[in-house]
């Protein structure tokens, strides 16, 4: 990784289609290689309930920590040309099934809102299948506009969400 500042990224990992399990551990495994980043953590996986549509599977959920030296929109058009890497297609319905997602949840304690963009991930604070997989890799986080991810956590029911992995 070049020198100089970097920030610290959470992307969100999730699959409910073509073996979610593989898929996700692939992403994981393609998230080592984003150019000008470093990898430092992967969450525990999750089986987790389908949110929106109730007739699709469920899903496979993990975050990912990195630091990075792409700005928000470089580190998006990454995420994206992986996640068409790895065979998913962009048209299908809003919340519904995909072979592979990956969200930009958090860069550093940015606040973007930009018609392509918008970070921290909406919705992030009150779903299970990111804020516990959050809190397995950085407990003490501070989610902007939204406060500390231990209440966030505290205040979400985890009835929907089995880890699957312990490690
Ligand atoms: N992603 C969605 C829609 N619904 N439900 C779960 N449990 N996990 C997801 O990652 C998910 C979802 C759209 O991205
Ligand atoms: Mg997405
Ligand atoms: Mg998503």
């Amino acid at each position: 990784m070049s020198e100089g500042k970097s920030s610290r990224a959470f992307i969100g990992v999730g699959s409910n289609l073509n073996d979610p399990l593989q898929q996700v551990n692939n992403a994981i495994a393609l998230l080592h290689e984003l150019k000008d980043t470093r990898f430092l953590a992967a969450s525990r996986l999750y089986c987790s309930r389908p949110l929106g549509p109730a007739d699709q599977p469920d899903y496979v959920n993990a975050v990912v920590a990195v630091d990075t030296h792409l700005p928000p929109l470089a580190l998006l058009d990454e995420l994206q040309a992986l996640e068409t890497r790895q065979g998913r297609a962009r048209t299908g319905q809003r919340w519904g099934p995909r072979v592979i997602d990956l969200d930009l949840l958090l860069y550093g304690e940015q606040t973007i809102a930009t018609a392509r963009l918008i970070v921290p991930h909406p919705g992030l604070h009150q779903r299970s299948f990111v804020l516990y997989p959050l809190y397995d890799i950085d407990p003490g986080l501070n989610i902007p506009g939204q406060g500390p991810l231990a209440e966030l956590v505290a205040r979400c029911k985890a009835d929907d969400l089995e880890p699957l992995t312990s490690a």
